[in-house]
């Protein structure tokens, strides 16, 4: 049996394994090479995972999701109480095909542990040991370290080969109807969610969130773009969970803002206790603003909360900011182009933004947000590509905002001893760094496969045909 995650730290063991003797080496390369190939059929999975649709039309599964689970039975390692799946048929069954010695199994069971706790009665979690050799007391122990507290037996009578269970981790959800509806293998951190999101799915939440209790306290003096923290306290009651919470602050001519906050379950009830950073820029022309809670739970039922009024303490800006020095320095790292700039800005109130952009033939082109908008000095600095020789005409330009929404930039040329002599308006390569840069290309999963998957038939082609 072997587990299945996203690092494939048993091939890794395997390798470490491998200084026998040269003769076995060979053998045991082309052993590697095998698993190499079946393990891009894991990864596969594993990812696919992400996307649970995936699942229906996979032919690897032995039992197709919206089949009829086969019925087993088994025996719990410690009330020695025996169990048949069919006596379950009414409720949602979630299977964890397991061994103790799995790090991703483990890895799983604080979301299985939150699963139970959110449902409870109204699912049942069966855990199955899968490795032959580990003993009733092993897993009893071991359960008990994980807080398992549903059904957890050892595989008795080959249940595992019944759902083709070939690596582990390996979940099975079985609907009110005893028909499978989800199956994964592998663990990875976000696969918790959708475990639970599919249990939701056949599960009704009727109930809607009340809120209760919804009060704030202001972080500091008073709520100002110096001190823009508010403390919100709640008290939800939900039957399910809360999905999703987001507290919305209103402003003069419908403006408004929204955060998104996690109530932590308590009990019964849900509670949320956290300090929100109010935007500045939002803050700064209100006299007072009204904050509301919204909360839904899977089912999208919903409760609002009335509105609380929170008094701003208003400062008035009226200069607008002003640039008192920029310096440019271009050097030469490596193989690449540094520019440096430093920024002295002087700002009566607060400034709420200031960019750093850099001018390709006087376009914007690679622009960097000031990230300390209340310190009156900046640095910031840029890595370009030698491509940038090519640039006919390089600028930077420093644009800053205050909280009243007066503008300021200035345009200055960057000095560089580049030549010019190749003045081309190519493209040139991305920057290293930047905030508007194009997204990384990813290598599709399916191209990593294929190329691995051949790969790996061409190593094994070459070692058979060797001798
Ligand atoms: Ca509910
Ligand atoms: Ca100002």
């Amino acid at each position: 049996m072997k587990e299945l995650g996203f690092n494939h730290s048993f091939l890794e063991n395997i390798n470490k394994g491998v200084k026998i003797s040269e003769n076995m080496k060979q053998k045991y390369n082309i052993l590697i090479l095998v698993i190499i190939f079946f393990s891009c059929f894991t990864v596969k999975n594993v990812y696919s995972s992400s996307n649970p649709s995936d699942h229906t039309g996979d032919t690897i599964w032995k039992i197709e999701v919206g089949t009829q689970a086969p019925d087993f039975s088994i025996t719990d390692v410690d009330s020695k109480i025996t169990y048949k799946l069919s006596d379950f048929t009414g409720k949602p069954v979630m299977l964890d095909f397991f061994a103790t010695w799995c790090t991703y199994c483990v890895q799983a069971l604080p979301h299985l542990v939150d699963i139970y706790e959110i449902f409870g009665d109204d699912i049942q979690i069966i855990s199955i040991d899968v490795d032959e050799d580990e003993t009733d007391s092993q897993i009893s122990s071991f359960r008990k370290a994980h807080d398992m507290d549903w059904i957890v037996g050892s595989d008795k009578e080959n249940i595992g080969d019944a759902y083709g269970v070939s690596g582990i981790p390996h979940f099975v959800i079985i609907d009110q109807d005893q028909i499978v509806s989800y199956q994964l293998i592998g663990f990875a951190e976000e696969y918790g969610p959708i475990i639970k999101d599919e249990i939701y799915k056949l599960l009704p939440d009727t109930v809607a969130p009340t809120i209760t209790d919804f009060q704030y306290t202001i972080v500091g003096d008073n709520l100002s773009i110096y001190s823009p923290e508010v403390r919100v306290f709640a008290n939800i009651t939900e039957d399910r969970e809360v999905y999703s919470t987001k507290l919305i602050l209103s402003g003069d001519s419908d403006t408004e803002v929204s955060y998104s906050l996690n109530p932590k379950r308590d009990g019964d009830f849900f509670i949320i206790n956290e300090t929100v950073s109010v935007d500045v820029a939002f803050l700064y022309p209100q006299d007072e603003i009204g904050a509301k809670l919204i909360v839904s739970d899977f089912k999208g039922n919903e409760d609002i909360s009335s509105v609380l009024t929170i008094p701003i303490t208003h400062y008035d800006d009226t200069s607008i900011p002003e640039i008192v020095k920029i310096d440019v320095e271009v050097s030469e790292v490596s193989d690449k182009f540094q520019i440096d700039v430093g920024v002295v800005i002087q700002e009566d109130l607060f400034l709420v933004s200031a960019n750093a952009t850099l001018l390709k033939n006087y376009e914007r082109w690679y622009p960097k947000p000031l990230m300390q908008v209340n310190s009156t000095s900046w640095k910031t600095s840029f890595t370009l590509s030698k491509t940038m020789a090519h640039l006919c005409e390089l600028n930077l330009t420093i644009e800053l905002m205050d909280v009243a929404s007066n503008i300021v930039h200035e345009t200055l040329p960057v000095p560089t001893d580049l030549d010019p002599s190749g003045c081309e308006v190519d493209e040139p390569t991305e920057p290293t760094e930047g905030t508007d840069t194009t997204e990384p290309t990813k290598t599709p999963i399916s191209m990593f496969i294929v190329f691995i998957t051949l790969f790996s038939l061409a190593s094994i082609y070459y070692i058979f045909n060797k001798k």
